[in-house]
């Protein structure tokens, strides 16, 4: 596992809200239940859970929603959830979230967003490089120590780019409003738009009018894909031809052709598909089809605070279950920087820093 840690990685398929620390929400929890929002004894519980199906994950959700959406716990899980990634060299992570409205406290979907932005600002353990690259002159690998700095010995440094979500309980109105703030953040480093949310809630065809908008102004688009059986919903998907998809279960053999065909890049969350049983186990995990006929890949997270995982760990998963080799983990890795939303100056850095880290495999 150590050197999988020290491997530096791509994450970008992670949702801020599911990418909490236990310890930060038990105290969030703690302090509503204080105040006597909520029943705390219910909640721990709740938190602590780990097995939940896809269904429970979502009225988690909810919960945690309650628990975070101010403006300064944003603040606050953004610089955490950063950090933890940071201190397993992740070197580039693309962070989802949905702008949300909060009318009881004053909240828009400006002011949430603000509130991120802040906790990419904030004064933290890692630098934090999240403008977009021409306008900022310390790139990751200029900053780099000459010998190796991925082994904790030194401050972490990483990318940051941001995804705007729109969830699939949102209307058209909702989701165009989330795509105009995504383009007035461009600068603040927001790059692309994200559809999520219970894949049993809402139609495709509410969403397409923003997405289609998103993409003509230059927004990159990523969807979850086939969470549940949805055969028209897929197809549709697919033919929208997305930058990157979530997930792609629940596909059949024409969509498997089509996928493979378009090779639209996959962010396979491994435990995130077994803990919600949307997969029976890993050993029938489409991953292994997908990884063999050589079709662009990125082992994210998905919510590593939910499912209680790492990216490491992710890697550690695709090590044991398909018996990948320290050299094909290490492309693996590599290859992500790919496949990432961010202009080719962050990726021609990403591409450095992995170049100069080959040297550590051993
Ligand atoms: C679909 C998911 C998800 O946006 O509040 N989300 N949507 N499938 C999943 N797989 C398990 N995991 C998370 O983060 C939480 C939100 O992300 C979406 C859901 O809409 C969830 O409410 P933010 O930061």
């Amino acid at each position: 596992m150590e050197w999988l840690v020290s491997m530096p990685k791509v994450e970008v398929h992670a949702h801020l809200n599911g990418s909490i620390r236990d310890s930060t929400l038990l105290e969030l929890a703690k302090a509503l239940g204080e105040k006597g929002v909520i029943d705390f004894s219910e909640v721990e519980h709740v938190v602590l859970k780990n097995d939940r199906s896809l269904a429970e994950v979502f009225k988690l959700f909810d919960l945690i929603h309650i628990l975070t959406t101010d403006h300064m716990t944003v603040t606050r899980i953004t610089k955490e959830v950063i950090e933890d990634f940071a201190s397993e060299n992740v070197v580039y992570l693309e962070l989802r979230t949905t702008p949300k409205r909060n009318d009881s406290i004053g909240m828009t979907k400006r002011s949430y967003m603000e509130a991120v932005v802040k906790g990419l600002k904030a004064d933290s353990s890692v630098d934090v490089v999240f403008t977009p690259y021409a306008e900022d002159a310390r790139s990751l690998v200029n900053s780099l120590p000459t010998n190796d700095g991925y082994n904790g010995k030194t401050r972490k440094k990483i990318y940051v780019r941001l995804l705007l979500s729109i969830d699939r309980r949102e209307t058209t109105a909702a989701a165009m409003e989330t795509v105009m703030l995504a383009l007035e953040m461009r600068h603040l480093g927001v790059v692309g738009i994200d559809l999520s949310g219970n894949p049993l809630v809402g139609e495709w065809a509410t969403y397409v009018p923003a997405l289609k908008f998103a993409r003509d102004l230059g927004l990159h688009i990523t969807l979850h894909c086939g969470e549940v059986p949805n055969r028209p919903e897929v197809q549709a998907m697919l033919d929208f031809l997305p930058q990157r998809i979530g997930h792609a279960i629940f596909f059949e053999e024409e969509d498997w052709r089509k996928l493979k065909s378009s090779k639209i890049p996959v962010e396979i969350c491994l435990t995130s598909n077994i803990r919600t049983l949307s997969v029976p186990s890993l050993d029938v995990h489409h991953f292994a089809d997908l990884y063999n006929a050589k079709h662009p890949l990125v082992l994210c997270t998905d919510d590593s605070g939910v499912f209680s995982t790492s990216v490491s760990n992710e890697y550690k998963i695709a090590t044991s279950t398909f018996g990948l080799g320290k050299r094909e983990i290490f492309e693996l890795a590599k290859s992500a920087a790919e496949f990432i939303f961010a202009d080719d100056g962050v990726k021609e850095d990403l591409r450095k820093i992995f170049d100069s880290a080959v040297k550590n495999l051993g």
